[in-house]
């Protein structure tokens, strides 16, 4: 399990860093020209004189995970705080990460709050709607692993909840937290040899009382039915509804990734993204025809990477996902050593573990 707590924090951190190369490139790519230059960065590498100098830098995925890990690590429980003073911290030393083009409202407000305040800034983003970007997902692998040893489902959505609303209200930023978390939690809890209808299935009976909850909730009209076939994102419950396409998705034997992207999404809000990672994820558990050279690590970085868009993000949570299954030993020791901040991916998760041992949560 330790290697699975590795794999998934260093999986997160090595998805940003390749991811960033190509992100916002809005047409898919070659998956060939992503191994080539990944072949060339580590040919560079081998070039750098320090030891510490790497040609891959992170950004606010990595940034934003390594706040909500350390905090948890150092307070032993949420701290929203102290997690909410790190965001703001980091983001104000090194605001060139690539940060999302609001957030940093947020992080102004945050320097100097109140404690009892800190979720305010957030829920005045747009407009008082919150965000709906996938800056709550993007960042949130520590959660399932501080949260495993519990073992229980309504727990891990309130931990996932609350460190999202500190920067993201907005449902749909929060359900697509939650259904990283939970992907991540049954990677980590699951055979090698995954049961790819299973694994989905489990996912909508999590997410299903969510989303159905937030519609009986919803003050707004119900959608009016439209003559054409309306979007996936329209739809009451945007999660559970792409849950079910990529089930058929995965049945296709000649799925394009032009299907992938128009039904699923691959950019910055939450819906539009998090689907793709984990369809990326649960393309790979079955091996890609294509990518067959490569381990199904590997399988799943370049195929998230390809869908191109949102690339840091959608690999970031992808990679989470892979590595939560498959284990550090299935990320290359060459893109390990490519990117940055592998090392204190690798130390946090030890930390994660160690506290697992100690009954956290429970
Ligand atoms: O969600 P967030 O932290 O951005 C994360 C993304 C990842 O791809 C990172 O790799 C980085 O590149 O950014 O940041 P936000 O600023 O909260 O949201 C991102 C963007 O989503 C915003 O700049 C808006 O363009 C869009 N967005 C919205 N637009 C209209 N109305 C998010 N919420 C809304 C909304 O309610
Ligand atoms: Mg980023
Ligand atoms: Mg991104």
């Amino acid at each position: 399990m330790l290697s699975r707590f590795k794999g998934c924090l260093v999986g997160a951190v090595v998805g940003d860093c390749i991811g960033a190369i190509y992100e916002g490139h809005y047409a898919k790519i070659q998956t060939s020209l992503i191994i080539e230059k990944l072949k060339k960065l580590d040919k560079a590498r081998e070039n750098l004189k320090e030891d510490d100098e790497k040609p891959l830098s992170y950004t606010d995925d990595t940034a934003m995970t390594q706040s909500v890990a350390l905090s948890l690590i150092q307070k032993g429980s949420f701290d929203a705080a102290d997690m909410a003073k790190r965001f703001a911290e980091k983001f104000f030393k090194e605001p060139n990460r690539g940060y999302g083009g609001n957030i940093y409202k947020v992080f102004q407000e945050l320097e100097d709050i109140d404690p009892e305040d800190v979720f305010k800034p957030a829920a005045k983003q747009f407009n008082g709607s919150g965000s709906y970007g996938n800056g709550g997902a993007m960042r949130i692998s520590p959660a399932p692993l501080f949260a495993f040893h519990a073992n229980n489902d309504t727990k891990l959505q309130e931990l996932v909840t609350s460190i999202t609303r500190l920067t993201h209200t907005h449902h749909l930023a929060i359900h697509g937290a939650i259904l990283v978390a939970h992907a991540i939690d049954q990677s980590l809890r699951c055979d090698t040899e995954v049961d790819v209808n299973k694994f989905i299935d489990d996912l909508i009976t999590k997410l299903k009382p969510l989303e159905e909850k937030y519609v009986a909730s919803s003050v707004d009209e119900p959608p009016t039915k439209k003559s054409v076939k309306r979007s996936l994102d329209e739809e009451e419950t945007p999660y559970c509804a792409k849950l079910a396409r990529m089930k058929e998705m995965l049945q296709d034997e000649s799925l394009q990734k032009s299907t992938i992207i128009h039904d699923l999404g691959h950019d910055v809000a939450a819906v539009s993204s998090v689907p793709a990672a984990v369809l990326s994820f649960l393309i790979a558990t079955r091996k890609i025809p294509k990518l067959k050279d490569l381990n199904q690590f590997e399988q799943t970085i370049i195929y998230a990477i390809s869908l191109g868009g949102d690339t840091d993000t959608i690999a970031t949570m992808a990679g989470a996902m892979a590595g939560a299954l498959y284990g550090i030993e299935s990320i290359p020791e060459t893109w390990r050593a490519c990117c940055e901040s592998v090392n204190k991916a690798e130390k946090m998760a030890e930390d994660l573990f160690n506290l697992n041992n100690r009954s956290a949560l429970s």
